[in-house]
C-alpha cells in the first residue's frame, strides 16, 4: 500500500493549488486526486463525508482527513516538512497573520474577481477589485526589502499566498503596480518542484 498523501483537488482551483504545489515543493509523496465540480462530485455523500463544505482541497493521509488549504498546509508542514513552518512564536505568529491574508482578502478579492470573470460567479465585481487591492498593497508592503513573507526562507505564508496572486491577472487585478510581489512571484516559481496551476480562460471545465 502506497504510504502517499491523497490530496483531491480540481486544476483550475489555487485554494487547491496550493496544497498541491506545497506537496511538490517539499517532495511530500502525494497523489492528486481530480475532482469533477462540473459534475458536482464535490458534494456526494463520500465526498461530503470528508468535507462537508464541500468544497475542495481534502487531504487524506491514512485515517487523517484534512480540509481547508490552509490547514492542509499547516499539517504537512508540521507533520513531514518542518523547514516551511517556523517554531517560534512570533515566526509562527507571522505566518498566521499571512494566512490570515490569504483566507481574507486573497479570498474576497483577488480570488473572488478571477471567480468573475473566469467562471461567472455571481459575486460583485467592485468588492471584489477593491478587497484584491487591499491584498495587493499588504504584500508589496510585506515584501519590501524582504525575499520571503517571514523570515529568511520560503513558508507556508509564501504558499498560501502565491496561487491567487499569481493568477490575479485573469480576474483583471494587474500586478503591473507592484515589483516586490513580481519578483516573488519570480523567486517562488523558481523554487526547486514548482509546477504552475494552468492559466484558464474557459470556465468550470474538468481537466
Ligand atoms: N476555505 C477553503 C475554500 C475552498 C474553496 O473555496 N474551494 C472551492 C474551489 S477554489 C470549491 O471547492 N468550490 C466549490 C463549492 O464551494 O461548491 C479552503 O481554503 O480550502
Amino acid at each position: 500500500m502506497s504510504n502517499a498523501v491523497r490530496i483531491h483537488h480540481f486544476a483550475k482551483s489555487g485554494h487547491a493549488h496550493r496544497a498541491l504545489v506545497f506537496a511538490k515543493l517539499a517532495g511530500i509523496a502525494h497523489d492528486a486526486v481530480p475532482v469533477d465540480l462540473a459534475a458536482g462530485a464535490h458534494k456526494s455523500p463520500e465526498f461530503l463525508a470528508m468535507n462537508p463544505n464541500g468544497q475542495v482541497p481534502v487531504l487524506e493521509d491514512g485515517e487523517v482527513v484534512v480540509s481547508d488549504s490552509n490547514a492542509i498546509l499547516f499539517y504537512l508542514a508540521r507533520t513531514y516538512a518542518p523547514d516551511w513552518m517556523p517554531t517560534d512564536p512570533v515566526g509562527e505568529a507571522n505566518v498566521q497573520r499571512w494566512l490570515t491574508l490569504a483566507a481574507g482578502e486573497i479570498a474576497f478579492g483577488t480570488c473572488a474577481a478571477r471567480l468573475i470573470t473566469v467562471f461567472g460567479a455571481p459575486l460583485d465585481p467592485e468588492f471584489a477589485a477593491a478587497t484584491a487591492e487591499k491584498a495587493m498593497q499588504k504584500l508589496e508592503h510585506g515584501l519590501t526589502g524582504s525575499d520571503w513573507l517571514v523570515g529568511a526562507r520560503p513558508t507556508i505564508a509564501d504558499v498560501a499566498s502565491y496561487s491567487y496572486t499569481a493568477h490575479a491577472p485573469e480576474g483583471n487585478v494587474s500586478l503591473e503596480p507592484y515589483p516586490n510581489i513580481r519578483a516573488w512571484l519570480a523567486r517562488f516559481e523558481a523554487l526547486p518542484g514548482f509546477e504552475p496551476m494552468p492559466a484558464t480562460a474557459v470556465g468550470l471545465v474538468a481537466e
